[in-house]
């Protein structure tokens, strides 16, 4: 692994685009010349001095830039710098994400719970089906007279959340909102994308498929009496490392919350408006899931603030349930983010009033317990289309560029030229799909200014993400040369396989990962607190909310850089 003591070349370990910015990053502080080798013949085709020795200031790391940027011609190459033991390898190709891009959605197969993933679809990661979910029981916080403690529900299918086995709605809400407002952003590019999935030939784009396994979960998770959501479907405490198949405690459905349900209407809303295009492959989908969304809503109307706080509930009710919480407790954001896709979507004044009530109340990137700019991304889309007029999407223009500046300045700041570590605040637990939701915000300021700054910045923090950062990793699992090998996810650890299932996105550098799971880290400061091993829930999880923005970013930049 990288460190200030042992210099080495960082830079996106998948490679660049032909007509896009080019840069690697030396530590060390030392350096003093590069050269860049074409693999194909052994010829050097640039050579020059690193620039600058800066202190990075997220980490004690002393970096140098090299630019590269006027090499364009297609092909594979080698960044070679004299006192470095290995260069830095990547690619030039005009879709030079694409694979993954498309593994990163096909990840998303790998954590689907109730199936078996078969050979010809999964290669060597088949296994049988994980989790039925099919006689789920009503915990006593969940309990009403309809359905009261200990009846058994149904609810199956849906993702595994993470390197857990189990479902929580929260979660699944943002990683459903973002993966329909990539399709909603680039139809083009996912109407072409193929993953190998069982439902490649049925007429609905692969990812929207993917986005369905999860979408008939979601429906089964609401209360068909009374409109409410479940936060999730979940053991009493963790599993141990074993696979799917192999994992049947008993499962309960819990308490149902306002943060679930909105979250629930918002994904149902956009969900209608999406499918609505298949309704000869899906009768009836578009229609239901509008109603589940209006029951969700008005269900909040009934219940506007009721947290799920997970140590309350376990003082009152047994079994006590020590599963992730998702706990959040403010739902402004979830109120205007269920508004904006029920105004689009349906057009009705009564959801417009929503969303003038809570727009102040947004204004930080996305993250599951902040999912108001999902909603205001959403504005931006239909900017110009009805029923938004200009009063609604103006503000949110104004805030969305405002922060995108601020990125992009902080990057400028920042040793490794990437938006993500403009602040030391970043590294939090999951920072990886901090580095990829700023990559989304950054997109959305493109998309309202045109101006190339920002998908730059965008790019830079794909970069970032594939290789370009104080830890010498690219944190997609089976992409890069130096990868993450090791995640905190059950299957890739039980299933006696070397390699970890592919597409996953790692949780990244975490400021605080050292007291949250106890591991041992060899590199602790802020921007380098990531260890490769299965042991670091904190800094090596996965999980699919932070998958989905990776999805966003890289299949954005596959669309977008080569127009
Ligand atoms: O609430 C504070 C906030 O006030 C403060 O500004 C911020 C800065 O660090 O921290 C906030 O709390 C953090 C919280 O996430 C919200 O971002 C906690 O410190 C942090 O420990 C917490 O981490 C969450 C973790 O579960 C532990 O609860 C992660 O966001 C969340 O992604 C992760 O999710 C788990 C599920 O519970 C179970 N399944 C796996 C999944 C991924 O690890
Ligand atoms: O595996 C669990 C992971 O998905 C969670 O993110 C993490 C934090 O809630 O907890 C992990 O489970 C650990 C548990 O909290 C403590 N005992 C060890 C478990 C990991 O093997």
């Amino acid at each position: 692994q990288v460190s200030a003591q042992q210099p080495a070349v960082l830079c996106n370990q998948i490679g660049f685009y032909p007509n896009g910015p080019k840069k690697a990053i030396v530590t060390g502080g030392k350096a003093e010349r590069f050269y860049i080798v074409n693999l194909a013949d052994a010829k050097e085709v640039s050579a020059g001095k690193p620039e600058g020795v800066v202190p990075s200031s997220n980490s004690s790391l002393q970096c140098q830039e090299i630019v590269f940027t006027g090499l364009t011609k297609p092909g594979h190459y080698k960044i070679v710098v004299p006192g470095i033991d290995s260069p830095a390898y990547f690619s030039v190709d005009p879709t030079i994400h694409r694979e993954a891009a498309a593994a990163a959605v096909k990840g998303y197969y790998f954590q689907r719970v109730s199936m078996p993933l078969d050979k010809q679809y999964a290669g060597i990661w088949a296994r049988p089906a994980g989790h039925p979910d099919t006689s789920i029981i009503i915990h006593a916080s969940a309990a009403t007279a309809k359905r009261p403690e200990g009846a058994v529900i149904s609810t199956p299918g849906g993702w595994y959340d993470a390197g857990d086995y189990n479902k929580y709605i929260v979660n699944s809400g943002i990683t459903m909102g973002t993966l329909l407002s990539a399709y909603e952003d680039f139809p083009d590019y996912f109407d072409s994308l193929s993953t190998n999935i069982p439902e490649s030939k049925n007429g609905i784009p692969d990812l929207l498929d993917e986005v369905l396994y999860n979408l008939r979960w979601m429906l089964t998770m609401q209360d068909p009496y009374d409109g409410g959501v479940y936060n999730k479907c979940t053991n009493a405490g963790f599993d141990g490392i074993i696979m799917p198949d192999a994992a049947n405690k008993p499962r309960y459905v819990v308490q149902k919350g306002t943060a679930a349900t909105l979250d629930f209407a918002a994904v149902t809303a956009q969900a209608s408006r999406v499918f609505a295009k298949y309704k000869k492959q899906l009768p009836g989908l578009s229609d239901s899931c509008l109603t589940a969304s209006i029951k969700a809503w008005n269900w909040s109307i009934e219940n506007p603030a009721l947290a799920y706080n997970q140590d309350l509930m376990n003082k009152t009710f047994k079994p006590e349930i020590s599963t992730g919480g998702y706990g959040d407790r403010s739902f402004k954001d979830e109120w205007y983010w269920a508004g904006v896709e029920l105004y689009i979507t349906t057009g009705k004044d009564l959801y417009a009033e929503a969303v003038k009530k809570y727009s102040d109340a947004v204004n930080v990137l996305p993250g599951w317990p902040d999912v108001g700019m999902l909603g205001s991304f959403s504005l931006i889309r239909f900017a110009s289309k009805r029923p938004l007029g200009k009063d609604m999407s103006q503000p949110v223009h104004a805030l969305v560029l405002r922060l995108a500046n601020e990125l992009t300045e902080g990057s400028k700041r920042n040793a490794f030229c990437t938006p993500m570590g403009g602040k030391k605040t970043d590294f939090i637990w999951g920072s990886n799909a901090v580095a990829a939701n700023q990559g989304w915000l950054l997109v959305n300021a493109y998309f309202i200014s045109g101006e190339e700054k920002y998908l730059h910045g965008a790019l830079a923090n794909l970069d970032y993400l594939l290789g370009r950062n104080a830890t010498g990793y690219s944190f997609l699992t089976g992409f890069g040369k130096q990868s993450t090998k090791h995640p905190h996810h059950r299957p890739s650890m039980a299933d006696d396989i070397d390699a970890p299932v592919p597409g996953l996105l790692a949780g990244g550098p975490n400021s605080k990962a050292i007291v949250q799971d106890k591991c041992e880290y060899r590199f602790t400061e802020a921007e380098t607190m990531y260890t490769d091993v299965a042991c670091s829930y904190a800094s090596n999880e996965i999980a699919i909310n932070w998958n989905a923005p990776f999805v966003y970013l890289a299949a954005a930049m596959e669309a977008l850089m080569n127009k």
